[in-house]
């Protein structure tokens, strides 16, 4: 049926307008209201997620290429503090909770997707609304499968996707992580810093737990630089 008669027809058609010119004008009238609805979400959303990420926790990011260990790090991170104390954190959604780093700091953490190379432009808008996240962080926590024969190619595809988000000028923590599969002779250990003294990247093995406790040293250091900056 015709749009006029569903509304009841009082006072819709105007001076001289045919019925479709009605229908037509009314539908325009309904796509502007939904895309008038369609912005206000969005900015509800973009205002919640700023408050959650504009609070007094510093905002931290996992990322890096697919498979690398993103997410057996978080589990590792997240579940060290779980069965330590499980009142300490308070999920705040699937993939972000808050992590307790020691008495003054803690954190918020999130897993994100991973990354692969040649990712084409499309499937990154596609990804954008949990890449989002990810350009509000911090602090970027850049695993690395150090083991991986192309893992530097990795970190150039890794940091092309961060610029298409404009995410690139966030500070970066390197985590080479899976050292357990290195010989002896090759295995690095320790908190990398730069000539500021900054931390810059740490060796890890998520399997076997070796550099857990530099990794939170460094992230405790780089939490405190956010509010230094100010
Ligand atoms: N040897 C070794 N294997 C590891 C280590 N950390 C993770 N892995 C393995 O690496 C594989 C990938 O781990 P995930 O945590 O799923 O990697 P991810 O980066 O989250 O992967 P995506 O979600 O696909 O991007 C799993 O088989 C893990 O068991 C490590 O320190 N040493
Ligand atoms: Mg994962």
């Amino acid at each position: 049926g015709h749009l006029q008669s569903q509304r009841g027809g009082i006072g819709l058609r105007g001076p001289g307008e045919t019925r479709l010119e009605t229908d037509r004008r009314l539908i325009r009238q309904k796509i502007t209201r939904l895309r008038q609805q369609l912005q206000q979400v969005r900015r509800q959303r973009a205002t919640q997620r700023k408050s959650r990420y504009q609070g007094t926790l510093p905002a931290f990011a996992l990322v890096g290429y697919t498979n690398v260990g993103k997410s057996s790090l978080f589990n590792r991170l997240t579940k060290a503090q779980v069965m330590a104390e499980d009142q300490l954190f308070a999920t705040l959604d699937n993939t972000v909770r808050r992590l307790y780093l020691n008495d003054q700091t803690s954190v918020l953490l999130s897993d994100t997707v991973g990354f692969i190379r040649d990712l084409p432009h499309g499937l990154v808008a596609a990804f954008a609304a949990t890449l989002e996240e990810t350009a509000l962080a911090d602090v970027l926590l850049h695993v690395v499968d150090i083991t991986h024969p192309e893992f530097e190619r990795q970190i150039d595809a890794v940091n092309t996707v961060l610029q298409e988000i404009d995410a690139e000028n966030i500070p970066q923590l390197i985590i080479y992580n899976k050292i357990d599969k290195l010989s002896a002779e090759q295995r690095m250990q320790g908190i990398v810093r730069d000539i500021h003294g900054r931390p810059q990247a740490v060796y890890i093995s998520v399997q076997d737990g070796s550099g857990l406790d530099d990794l939170r040293t460094a992230m405790i250091e780089m939490a405190g630089m956010k509010y230094a900056k100010h």
